[in-house]
């Protein structure tokens, strides 16, 4: 590929990314890290990914993106703005349910602009090779998205953007195509505002009522996003009463964030508030008795990931 139409080939895309409905997209090159796969390494041997065993399985890939794809130069780094200030009818009735979780589920949301991102690209080159990723890929998304320059990693450990605050879901194409790199502003040039960063805050951390959160370091077992999507076990004893009034996930750390001060609604359609989100109430939901039931009606949703025994037991916490 000639300079030029790197380039356009790199401007293009990135028009792309903004037409597909992503907000924020920085390009940079497809390099390892060693001390972040060491910095997971000590993470998973102290046990702080709690039962998520698969976060074991493919660790040596998460920091490199060129296990993941052999002879990957670029890393397109993506972010959407999920905020939403429609809440569930749910909150009503004294429950909730975390932001993330208001509007249809997301995987399938982004991975369809995605699949579309690809088939875009390939037809701007047909050779390209091509992995895209959001979510459940072994992949250190804020680490190579706070690399990219999207945002920083805050102490409650979630990527942070100027724009819009931490209400962002992370996405990343990982390709061989030799795109044109963003860098990064110097953040001592007198033009730029300063970075913006945690600085002397704590905020998240004295807010987290089930003591989870160090600064930039998490212990799942401790965290209601996981204790009420992903553990299939009984609530620990000793916080069993601090994951009131939390039925799936929890947005403390975040709500507690200065930064997300000037978060402002999406604009983008794809993440209002789903239906059955908008009338569901919790004697509805006490009222389920089996897994069908449950799926069926929060089918699309992210609740269905709690299953119905995992909802059951978020409920009779309340
Ligand atoms: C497993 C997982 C969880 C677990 C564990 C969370 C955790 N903190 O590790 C649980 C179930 C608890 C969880 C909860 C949530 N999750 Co989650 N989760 C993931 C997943 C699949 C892997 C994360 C991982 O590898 N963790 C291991 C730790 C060690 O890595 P890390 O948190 O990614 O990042 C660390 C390193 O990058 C390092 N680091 C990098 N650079 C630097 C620089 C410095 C100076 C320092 C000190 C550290 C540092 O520090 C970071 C924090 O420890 C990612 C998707 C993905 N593939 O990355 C989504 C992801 C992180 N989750 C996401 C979301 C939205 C959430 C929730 C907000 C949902 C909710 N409301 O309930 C909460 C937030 C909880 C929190 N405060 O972190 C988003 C985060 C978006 C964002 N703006 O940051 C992601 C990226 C999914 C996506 N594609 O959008 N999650
Ligand atoms: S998501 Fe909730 S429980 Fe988990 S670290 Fe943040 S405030 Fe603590
Ligand atoms: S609340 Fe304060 S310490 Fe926590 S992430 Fe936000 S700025 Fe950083």
């Amino acid at each position: 590929m000639i300079s030029q139409t790197r380039n356009q080939i790199t401007g293009k895309i990135k028009k792309f990314s903004i037409e597909l409905g992503f907000d924020l997209v920085k390009i940079i090159p497809a390099h390892a890290n060693p001390s972040e796969k060491r910095r997971l390494k000590k993470w998973l041997s102290l046990g702080k990914n709690a039962d998520m065993e698969w976060m074991k399985n493919n660790s040596d890939l998460r920091a490199d993106p060129n296990k993941i794809l052999t002879g990957a130069k670029s890393i397109i780094c993506l972010a959407t703005n999920y905020f939403n200030s429609v809440e569930p009818r749910l909150h009503e009735d004294g429950v909730k349910i975390a932001r993330y979780a208001w509007s249809k589920n997301y995987h399938k949301i982004i991975e369809k602009r995605l699949k579309r991102f690809e088939e875009f690209i390939k037809k701007l080159a047909p050779e390209a090779k091509i992995k895209r990723y959001v979510d459940t890929g072994p992949f250190l998304e804020r680490y190579f998205a706070s690399q990219a320059g999207l945002g920083f990693i805050g102490k409650n450990n979630c990527l942070i953007t100027r724009e819009f605050g931490s209400f962002v879901f992370l996405a990343e194409i990982i390709t061989d195509l030799a795109l044109s790199l963003d860098t990064l502003p110097k953040s001592k040039s007198p033009k730029l505002p300063p970075s913006p960063s945690c600085g002397t805050c704590t905020r998240c951390i004295d807010a987290c009522p089930t003591g989870a959160l160090k600064p930039h370091n998490l212990d799942a077992r401790k965290c209601i996003s996981y204790l009420t999507i992903e553990s299939r076990k009984p609530f620990p004893k000793a916080i069993r009463t601090k994951i009131k009034p939390w039925i799936f996930g929890c947005d403390i750390c975040q709500n507690a964030c200065p930064h997300n001060v000037c978060a402002t609604p999406t604009k983008n359609p794809d993440f209002a508030i789903a239906p059955i989100l908008e009338t569901v109430t919790l004697k509805q939901l006490r009222a389920i008795k089996t897994e069908d039931e449950f799926k069926n009606l929060f089918a699309g949703t992210s609740l269905i990931r709690a299953k119905f025994k995992g909802m059951q037991r978020n409920i009779s916490n309340q």
